[in-house]
């Protein structure tokens, strides 16, 4: 028996093996669609890929974020090349940001999301299917527990449940 299920809708995609198996934590942690993936219609799609693994979304925004809130998303680059052209670019259209809960969630989801450059990403990671290139990498997802409770925090300050 495994517990690797295919989707039902994307051939390729994977449900990944859980992580820690032993150790199951429900946990929360923050996500969000990039300008590109909200431009190519793919919010369905990725929000899908989450909810048919078993995540339950906990919030849910579609917003134009400002450059400060951006600036602060992405603090621990500041300072790097890629910073302000990041920064620009997140903060140029709208993205969606979401809060969701499930068993190891902030691993789980970083897995679903593939490493950071969609060329190197696997198929069946939402960058390995869908990223254009290292910056449109179509999905940010919280690297840490601690990143997860300061994500969550600035981006939906009232989520008091
Ligand atoms: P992650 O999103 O996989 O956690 P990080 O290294 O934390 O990757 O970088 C944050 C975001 O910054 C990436 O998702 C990507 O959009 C962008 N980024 C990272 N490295 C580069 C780069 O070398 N050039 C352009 N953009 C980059
Ligand atoms: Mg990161």
């Amino acid at each position: 028996m495994t517990n690797t299920t295919k989707s039902q809708v994307n051939p390729n995609f994977q449900i990944p093996k859980r992580v820690n198996k032993g150790v199951m934590r429900k946990e929360r942690t923050f996500l969000m669609i990039k300008p590109e993936g909200v431009e190519r219609g793919l919010i369905g799609e990725i929000i899908g890929r989450f909810e048919r693994n078993g995540f339950k979304i906990i919030a849910l925004k579609l917003s134009k974020i400002s450059r400060e809130l951006a600036e602060k998303q992405y603090e621990e680059h500041r300072g790097k090349d890629f910073f302000d052209d990041l920064v620009s670019y997140m903060s140029s259209a709208p993205t969606v940001s979401m809060v969701i809960e499930g068993e190891n969630a902030i691993a789980v989801a970083r897995e679903m999301a593939g490493v950071t450059d969609p060329k190197l990403a696997k198929p069946g990671t939402i960058r390995g299917d869908y990223g254009i290139d290292v910056q449109r990498n179509i999905i940010h997802a919280s690297d840490s527990e601690k990143s997860a409770k300061r994500e969550i925090s600035i981006h939906f300050e009232n989520l008091n449940f």
